[in-house]
């Protein structure tokens, strides 16, 4: 049974859904350049929780104005002059919001320009695909700042770029980007055009997808991830029980059976 996902009860984020189940979720603070204070983590942690039972086929995750994020909201920081235990319940809602982001099974793509720094590449590291513009860059400036990554970054983006390449980006605050963040892993298209437009391409086509394959794709593949091989293996066979048996597959490769269904052909 569906739940109800309504656009109205949310202030920091602009929620569109699209008719083709590809919803739009767009950090919209760019006078803040769109910096993660507490409330947008709460909306991110209600939308990213509640999309798998909304009939959320896809996601574009994108930013209002130049940047993408500008990472942690370092006025309310400053202001909140936090312990470190509530810091530390700051962070841990980050994780439940980054973590329902990249294990919820709905795919998420980010649409990025401008600054993707600090905690706003903690956030893009957990969509599932990332595109960028000509005008995207990496940091981590948390260093220069006497703080550390709290969203996730020692995990999603020593995973993306590997642990020496973290490492110099906080030593130095060293900026990626253009094709050698492609490169690296930080994202896997970059487009001279509009990020945003190439993302929602991207979603549109994750959608066509039967909704149990991609919650396998973007739920499994993680989880598998964190467990030895052995494990991994025997639940890629359960997963595979469910999803390749599924009703709705049986269409799709009766399909391929009578040659009505695409085949697979290299680029032209
Ligand atoms: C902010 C923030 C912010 C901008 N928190 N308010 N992140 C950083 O170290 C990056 C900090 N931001 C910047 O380096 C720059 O702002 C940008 C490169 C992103 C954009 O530059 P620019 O010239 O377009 O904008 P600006 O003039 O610097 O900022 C415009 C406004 O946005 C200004 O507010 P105003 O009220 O004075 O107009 C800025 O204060 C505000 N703003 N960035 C709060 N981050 C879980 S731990 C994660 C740890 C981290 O993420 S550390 C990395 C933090």
């Amino acid at each position: 049974m569906p739940v109800t996902l309504d656009p109205a009860r949310f202030t920091n984020l602009r929620i569109d859904p699209h008719d083709d189940g590809v919803w739009v979720v767009t950090l919209n603070r760019p006078h803040k350049r769109n910096a993660l204070d507490i409330d947008t983590i709460e909306e991110l942690v209600d939308f990213f929780s509640t999309a798998p039972r909304a009939d959320v086929r896809a996601v574009v995750l994108a930013g209002a104005g130049d940047h993408f994020c500008a990472g942690l909201d370092l006025i309310e920081h400053h202001d909140a002059d936090r312990s470190p235990a509530d810091f530390m319940q700051v962070c841990l809602r980050w994780h439940e919001a980054f973590n329902k982001m990249e294990y919820g099974g709905v795919p998420v793509i980010a649409a990025l320009q401008g600054a993707v720094v600090g905690g706003g590449l903690e956030l893009a590291s957990a969509a599932h695909i990332r595109v960028i513009d000509n005008s995207a860059y990496f940091a981590l400036p948390e260093g220069q700042r006497g703080l550390f990554t709290g969203g996730g970054a020692t995990i999603r983006v020593a995973d993306l770029v590997g642990k020496a390449r973290m490492i110099d980006m906080m030593l130095t605050g060293r900026v990626y980007q253009g094709q050698e963040a492609v490169e690296l892993g930080l994202a896997q298209y970059r487009v001279d055009g509009s990020s945003f437009d190439k993302a929602l391409e991207l979603a549109q086509q994750a959608a066509c997808n039967l909704p149990l394959t991609n919650f396998a794709i973007c739920s499994a593949i993680s989880h598998m991830q964190n467990m030895s091989a052995l494990d991994a293996a025997y639940a890629e066979a359960v997963v595979a029980g469910v999803v390749n048996t599924q009703h709705d597959a049986r269409a799709r490769l009766a399909a391929f059976a009578d040659k009505s269904a695409a085949r697979v052909r290299p680029n032209k």
